[in-house]
């Protein structure tokens, strides 16, 4: 299932592209409604597009037990990030109900709308507007690199100011199961991560103001080079995040530069700034290094800005959920390890808003956000005999 997901928005290098309210967006959100009401569920889509498929309680019927992951994925990224967790939902649902019938309380296997920030300036809008972290009229005001604001985008794709019919109640729960992204499983040999902490996040948008000129004519010392003082400002702040602490984590992934000419000095540049931690306190002070880069600028006649475009706290998850996972994990003979998550999830938007338990697979030497992510089937299979444990515990007894 995981491959004919993987299809719509599948990308020549064989990773995957497939951005909030894109085409490819739009088939793989109507392809899993399908496939949720072959299994039976009661499938509606809420106001921005997030999935939900209902498998409803006999018992306690307005209880509902959450459990999925998003469907959107970055540029080119691999096939298990977000759709693994909305696979590994819909299995273990699915065999729950195939071994012990209907449960007690109302299980939602929710494909949510997206969490990685790749089309827009804004990252969890699906899990963010469960959770009533966005409303509607954020839309407005945040567009993509083409000039189409979320807004648009999100009407273009049929959903928006038309509230469909599901209630806002808050889930007792909240289950997420997802590949590691990281090493950690694989370098110490176990089946199952149970995160205790996810990190803080703090993502930014720089820009270099020098001047344009001719890269034959114009001496050194009269530059006003954007490019050379992004390096220098590059060097300098992940130099200072090594020497500051060292789980804090910074990165500069994306640049471009005008005019992007080869013999042009390029006149401005803009960059983006990722920086991680799972104490917030690290993260103000790494901002305290990028004030103080700002200071030195002014000397040199360019300018310089720093906009910070999204911060979302560390958040610990619940005990009492990753002793019950800990227990599940011996109880299935699988070995284990208590690990933070230095990836983003939407465990951590739910992480602040209900119990919320988040699991890990291993992926195949740590990588991920490209096309050669990998998880090896039985590891795969063990997250979803984890995450059957689980609901059952949380839905059936
Ligand atoms: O960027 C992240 O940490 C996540 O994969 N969204
Ligand atoms: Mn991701
Ligand atoms: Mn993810
Ligand atoms: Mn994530």
């Amino acid at each position: 299932m995981l491959e004919w997901l993987a299809a719509f928005g599948g990308t020549a290098s064989g990773g995957v592209t497939r951005l909030l309210y894109s085409d490819t967006w739009i088939q793989a959100q109507q392809a899993l409604k399908k496939v949720m009401q072959a299994k039976g569920l009661d499938v509606r889509f809420d106001e921005v597009g997030n999935l939900f498929g209902r498998r409803i309680g006999v018992e306690e019927p307005e209880s509902v037990i959450l459990t999925g992951s998003h469907i959107d994925t970055v540029k080119d990224g691999g096939e298990f990030d977000g759709a693994y967790g909305i696979v590994a939902s819909l299995m273990a649902v699915q065999r729950l109900y195939e071994q012990y019938g209907p449960p007690k309380r109302t299980i939602d296997i929710v494909s949510l709308a997206e969490e990685e920030g790749s089309r827009f300036p804004l990252t969890f809008w699906g899990s963010g507007w469960i959770t009533g972290r966005y409303n509607l009229d954020q839309a407005e005001h945040i567009y993509d690199k083409d000039g189409i604001s979320l807004k648009e985008a999100m009407e273009g794709a049929g959903f928006g100011a038309k509230p469909m019919p599901i209630e806002r109640k808050k889930p007792k729960a909240f289950v997420e199961v997802h590949v590691e992204q990281g090493i950690v499983l694989e370098r110490k040999k176990k089946s199952i991560g149970i995160v205790s902490h996810i990190v803080g996040q703090r993502r930014y948008t720089v820009h270099f103001k020098g001047e344009s000129n001719h890269a034959g004519t114009t001496p050194m010392s009269m530059r006003k080079d954007a490019m050379r003082l992004m390096a220098e400002w590059t060097v300098f702040l992940l130099t200072e995040a090594e020497l500051l602490d060292e789980s804090l984590v910074a990165t500069v992934g994306k640049v471009t530069a005008k005019p992007n000419m080869p013999n042009v000095i390029a006149g401005e540049v803009e960059c983006s700034l990722d920086a991680r931690h799972y104490d917030s306190s690290v993260l103000d002070r790494f901002e305290k290094k990028i004030e103080e880069f700002e200071t030195h600028v002014k000397t040199r006649g360019m300018t310089m800005s720093t906009q910070r475009w999204m911060s979302i706290e560390p958040v610990k998850l619940d005990q009492a959920m990753m002793k019950s996972a800990a227990r599940q994990a011996k109880h299935l003979g699988l070995s284990y390890e208590t690990l933070i998550s230095g990836a983003g999830h939407d465990s951590q938007v739910f992480g602040g808003y209900c119990p919320t338990m988040l699991l890990f697979v291993p992926s195949r030497h740590g990588i991920s956000h490209s096309p050669d992510e990998w998880t090896e089937p039985d590891d795969l299979e063990k997250g979803i005999q984890m995450l059957m444990g689980e609901l059952y515990t949380l839905a059936y007894v």
